[in-house]
């Protein structure tokens, strides 16, 4: 199954369904924000979430381009792919187990006024057992760009106490919160605010909680952000309801901080993640 879907704002998404797993992805930022397995919502999705143009989507798996993060202070935080309508290119039923779908945003005068530089932004969604999606930029100017970008990907937890993020170990991170470099010892548990970009990823991340597990593979990515708001920022955040963090947690597969890309002209560059969920109970 596969509909196009339109709220009364004239906010619009795909919804779709095949016989192991379904997706809802919005055309605003080729955003996901619905994946479930046998009917398990599998991300985390604000219930004080936007669905409006120009507004980013709070929870799923918001797609941080042209960079991440805010330190190249002429764009906004994380970029603008996330706030610009895509094109759906094509939505492929592949078989009964896997749905693939295509959006793409091409430069046009409006993303120029924001960053100067003609580019496509192809997103290809694979929608089976597990999840896969390839962010893939083409230069299509006359001199090269620098390029940082991520997965923001808000994983549900059933509950923040519960969970356990293995496989940075020893690793070096950037602790936003302190301006330090530190290193990983053993696993990750969340009992404050957590908001660290790892310089080094692994080949495979594992979030568990007590109900579920997730492996995280990544490819061309070196770098990856672990973060939740916790009690005071997340009072603060917009689109969030005060007790959300217990809900979530985001690990961000990236290309951040020296993790960056120099796209030359005529060149494309891809980021790809996979997600292996498995229930435990
Ligand atoms: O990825 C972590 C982070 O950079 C946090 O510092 C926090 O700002 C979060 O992203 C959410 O950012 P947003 O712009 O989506 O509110």
């Amino acid at each position: 199954m596969v509909e196009m879907k339109k709220l009364e704002n004239g906010f619009e998404y795909v919804e779709l369904k095949n016989s192991v797993a379904s997706a809802k992805i919005a055309l605003q930022g080729a955003h996901i924000f619905s994946f479930k397995r046998s009917d398990e919502e599998l991300l985390w999705l604000s219930s004080k979430s936007a669905f409006e143009n120009g507004t980013a989507i709070r929870g799923g798996i918001p797609l941080c381009w042209p960079r991440f993060g805010n330190l190249d202070k002429a764009l906004p935080q994380h970029g603008f792919a996330r706030t610009f309508l895509f094109e759906l290119m094509k939505v492929t039923e592949e078989s009964d187990t896997l749905t693939v779908v295509h959006m793409q945003l091409k430069s046009s005068q409006e993303s120029r006024k924001i960053w100067n530089f003609d580019f496509v932004l192809d997103i290809f969604f694979h929608i089976s057992d597990t999840l896969k999606i390839e962010m893939q930029t083409s230069n299509k100017d006359t001199k090269e760009f620098l390029l940082t970008q991520a997965f923001h990907t808000y994983f549900a937890v059933s509950d923040i106490d519960d969970v356990v993020i293995s496989g940075l170990d020893g690793k070096e991170y950037l602790d936003s919160l302190t301006g330090k470099e530190e290193y990983q010892k053993g696993d990750i548990f969340i009992d404050r605010e957590v908001d660290r970009i790892y310089k080094e990823s692994a080949e495979h991340i594992t979030l568990s909680d007590k109900e579920h597990e997730v492996n995280i593979g990544a490819k061309n990515s070196h770098s990856v952000i672990v973060w939740n708001p916790w009690i005071e920022k997340c009072a603060k955040m917009s689109g969030m309801q005060k007790e959300a963090y217990k809900e979530f947690v985001c690990i961000e597969s990236a290309n951040a901080l020296d993790d960056f890309k120099v796209v030359q002209l005529n060149e494309s560059v891809s980021l790809f993640v996979k997600y292996n969920f498995r229930k435990l109970v």
